[in-house]
Order: C-alpha cells, then structure tokens, then sequence
C-alpha cells in the first residue's frame, strides 16, 4: 500500500485520485490534518495523521502494512516566510518522521523540492541539476535541507528515496495555500469569473511552471523507474514552461479576448520570485527516467479554462 501525507492539498488531492485509479481505491491510504469534503476521503482509506506526530504516522503505517510513502505534507514558501519557525517544524519535524517510518518499514519513498531550494547566487537561466543552492527563504532552506536529508537516508541506510524540484504547479482541482506562484493558478479562475486579474508578481518575473497532469505522470514515472538507472534522485528538475504573467494573460486572450491584467505587487512573495530561476534544466530527468511534459502553455490554458468555464457556466444555469 501506499501513505500519501497532504493528501487534501493541492497535489495529494489529485494525485491520490490517479494512484487509486492505477493501483486500485484500497492499495492508497491518504492521510491529512483535517478532514474535508473531497471525494478521496470517501473512495478508499482515509486517516487524520498530523506529521508532526511521529507515533501516530508509524501506527498507520504499520498497521495498513504500507511500502510506499509519498510525503506532501508541508507549508509552501510565502506561509514559511511568514511563520519560519513553524515551517521549519512542519516542514523538516514531518520529513524526518516520515523518513523513519519509512527506513523503519523498509518502504520507498517520494517527497517534493522545489526551484525555490535554489537561491539568488544560482545561475538564473536554464538552471543545471547540478548547481549551487544557497536559498534566502525559509522554504528554500526546507527544500535543500530536505534533498539532503532524503540523500543521507539513500547513503546511510539505502533507503530508496526520491524527489522533483517542482516548478508552480497549475491545478483546477485544489488550489495551493500559500505558494509565491499561486498567481499562476488564481489568474485562472479570475479569467472565468471576473474576465480580468490583478497580478501581486510583476511583469516580466518569469519563472518555471507545469501543469498538474504532468506533474502528476513525472510523480509516477519517477517512482517506477528502474533504480539502476538513476544517478540523481534528491531531487531532479523538471519543468514544462517559463513564463511570466504577460504570457499567461495572452494565453487567456486566445481565449477569452477580452480579458484584462493588472498589477498590484507583493514585495514580499516578489522577492521570494525574485530569488528562484527564470529558467531550469530538466535535461537529468529527460534522461535518466524520460521526463516529458505534455503540456506547453496553449494546451494548460484551454485545458484549465475548459474545466474553469465549465463550472461558472453550470453556475449560470
Ligand atoms: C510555492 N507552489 O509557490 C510552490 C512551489 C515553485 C513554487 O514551491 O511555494
């Protein structure tokens, strides 16, 4: 079985749904801090699990008999660098209680990076997988701390750990809390409900992005891939796009033409962007397990405003 920890958040709700759909309702135990409404609390195992709760994770754990963990259970960058303290907790307390469950229950193991565990000195364009990463925000230091850790853990006790540096991840299912690309996803929903977006990231901050479907695939294949094969594994870049939000806004265009952007920028979530790559490398990926992003922007937009516009339509009616 497999341990999925956020799994209400925005990549566990949609990645438990796909994982159930391969492997089948009962071989994922999702677990959460609270539960919720969301169909994966219904179609297959549900616990409350709070990951700083090292007994409780192993208690589930052992008694679903689970050889898989996909941690997702974390605060994203902008919540972290209001609340440092208690992300350094969430964040590193529920990795390293996870990493124990699994070197304990002897199970493989997943949990996201992030281009935020790259800092303000890494090359900012066409980032490499192999850089310097001296990251200026507290989510960075938790993506490079944990990279590291989960390497230790493959090292010292050949624990089959592995990871992606994620870039913004675009979702029409759950949308992120507390993320400094958050933008990417709300512009969105505004397209559809208001026809217009004021954006707290300046024009011109480009950064990487992917929709949830191929972040979702790369989850997956990463997982399955032959082990052999992997010289990287904490954690590989993997990207579909850079953009900034002028190219989101002409994407929508081509659909919705009259649809209109502003600014009104965030100093705060604007100098986290500012410290991330414009662009990173995903060549690692592409040839160690063959990444591929099926996505470019055109495709995510009208996919996105597809399923967006469905619902305000429904809501019309
Ligand atoms: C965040 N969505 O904004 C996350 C992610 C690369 C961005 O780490 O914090």
């Amino acid at each position: 079985r497999i341990l999925v920890t956020g799994a209400l958040g925005q990549i566990g709700s949609e990645l438990v749904a796909k994982l159930r759909e391969i492997y089948g309702n009962d071989a994922v135990v999702a677990t959460d801090l609270r539960s919720s409404a969301h169909e994966i609390t219904r179609t297959g195992p549900f616990e409350l699990l709070d990951v700083t709760n090292d007994k409780a994770m192993y208690e589930i754990a052992k008694r679903y008999q689970v050889d898989t963990i996909i941690h997702l259970a974390a605060l994203l960058s902008a919540t972290a660098e209001e609340k440092p303290l208690l992300a350094w907790n969430l964040n590193m307390g529920g990795l390293m209680n996870a990493l124990e469950v699994a070197r304990e229950l002897k199970c493989q193991f997943f949990t996201p990076s992030s281009i935020g565990a790259f800092g303000p000195s890494t090359p900012k364009d066409n980032t490499p997988q192999d850089t310097i990463q001296r990251p200026n925000t507290m989510y960075g230091v938790n993506k490079v701390s944990g990279e590291l850790l989960c390497d230790y853990y493959f090292h010292k006790y050949g624990l089959d750990t592995r990871g992606l540096r994620f870039p913004g991840l675009i979702s029409y299912v759950t949308p992120p809390g507390g993320g400094t690309t958050d933008y990417a996803v709300e512009i969105y929903y505004a397209a559809v409900t208001q026809g217009k977006y004021t954006s707290y990231i300046a024009k011109g901050t480009n950064m990487d992005m992917m929709y949830m479907p191929d972040a979702l695939t790369a989850i997956i294949d990463l997982m399955e891939a032959d082990s052999s094969r992997l010289t990287h594994r904490n954690s590989f870049n993997v990207t579909a796009m850079s953009v900034d939000p002028e190219a989101i806004a002409a994407a929508i265009r081509k659909e919705i033409p009259g649809f209109t952007l502003d600014y009104d920028v965030d100093p705060k979530r604007q100098a986290i962007a500012d410290s991330w790559p414009h662009s990173i490398d995903a060549s690692a990926a592409k040839a160690e397990w063959g990444f591929r992003a099926r996505y470019d922007l055109d495709a995510m937009t009208k996919d996105m405003l597809g399923h967006l516009g469905g619902r305000q339509l429904l809501r019309k009616a």
